[in-house]
């Protein structure tokens, strides 16, 4: 097995990806970087933005939670962002259908699942978490709440995601698909592109500590493009793409939610944080885990991000091209490497 760090460090530098400074990040234990607190991490580019968001509440001494709803909002409304929130892509019918997840600093936790036509879902994540004794809510009931609450119902698919979708449609005959990071990732059609990179569909992890020491994460994606109708992913279910313990740390994910359920990974990388592992060897050992169940596995994506009670950050995907987004006092704006299997 190989580990890419420096290579995949070196490609980002030279593609402009990486932050100023970002290769002498100071590195934690076992291969983490260290964040001072308040601090706020969040998976792929689109985290850059989002981030600067959270910052905006974080350095103000303001809660995690607020932190991590305020930087998921971004992607969710960013119209070039076709794997987040409004102008996502649909599903195999042409429902942008939605999933996210939010939990704060004392265990509580929010979600829906199958949501359509509401362009923020983590807002009605919290909405659940915060209004009503449950923690899931999905589908026609997520809307007719949402509603209630006064989110906007709007047309999520924009002309754009349209036009991806109808010309998918050409070829693909209609026929569901596992997923589509499945195969050679749309590099033969061309409308996907590499393996977890910009482009194919990738959902937004955040977690914040605030300068209390409090933790939350939050969770947010369109979900797989052209999945089945009614098809639910990781994202909204806690324990699987999203998992806070205020005593230990947080974890998130992104890649074949399938696969994350599978192995319960958030739930997983927390415990393992709880029992000594560094944030990065845990998130190392729950791409493992994927793996070894399923071999198979090694031909999609899955990454895994973590925060620790003390800041410090672990991200490690079965593919390369995993990438995240760190910020604190020292460190804003940047995008860093996680490690990977291949
Ligand atoms: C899902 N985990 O719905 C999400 C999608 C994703 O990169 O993150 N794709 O399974």
């Amino acid at each position: 097995m190989l580990n890419r760090r420096g290579l995949i460090g070196a490609s980002l530098v030279g593609s402009g990806l990486m932050g100023a400074g970002a290769a002498s990040a100071a590195a934690g234990s076992a291969g983490g970087v260290q964040l001072t607190r308040p601090c706020v991490i969040s998976t792929w580019d689109f985290g850059v933005p989002a981030n600067q968001a959270a910052w905006a509440i974080l350095s103000k001494g303001g809660r995690a939670l607020d932190a991590v709803e305020a930087g998921a909002r971004i992607p969710e409304q960013d119209l070039k962002n076709h794997s987040v929130g409004r102008a996502g892509y649909p599903d195999r019918d042409g429902h942008v259908s939605l999933d996210a997840s939010i939990m704060d600093e004392q265990g509580n936790c929010g979600a829906v699942a199958a949501l359509e036509h509401i362009a923020h879902p983590i807002s009605v994540a919290r909405a659940v978490m915060e209004k009503t004794p449950h923690v899931l809510l999905v589908g026609a009931g997520a809307l007719q709440f949402a509603q209630e609450q006064g989110f906007p119902r709007e047309e999520l698919l924009t002309p754009e995601s349209r036009v991806a979708w109808e010309a998918w449609k050409k070829d693909a005959k209609y026929a569901p698909k596992a997923n589509s990071e499945v195969g050679d990732y749309g590099k033969t059609s061309g409308q996907l592109g590499t393996p977890g990179g910009k482009g194919n569909h990738d959902t937004i992890g955040m977690l914040a500590l605030d300068a209390q020491g409090n933790l939350s994460g939050a969770c947010t994606t369109s979900g797989m493009a052209w999945k089945l109708r009614g098809r639910v992913g990781d994202s909204p279910i806690i324990g699987a793409g999203l998992y806070v313990d205020n005593d230990v740390g947080g974890a998130t994910s992104t890649g074949v939610g399938e696969e994350v359920i599978r192995n319960v990974g958030s739930f997983l990388v927390v415990e393992l944080m709880r029992q000594g592992r560094s944030p990065q060897e845990a998130c190392k050992e729950a791409v493992a885990r994927i793996l070894k169940k399923k071999p198979a596995a090694k031909d999609i994506q899955v990454g895994f991000l973590a925060l620790s009670k003390t800041g410090e950050v672990g991200a490690w995907s079965i593919q390369k091209g995993f990438s995240y987004a760190l910020c604190d006092g020292a460190r804003q704006d940047r995008l860093e490497a996680g490690e990977s299997f291949w």
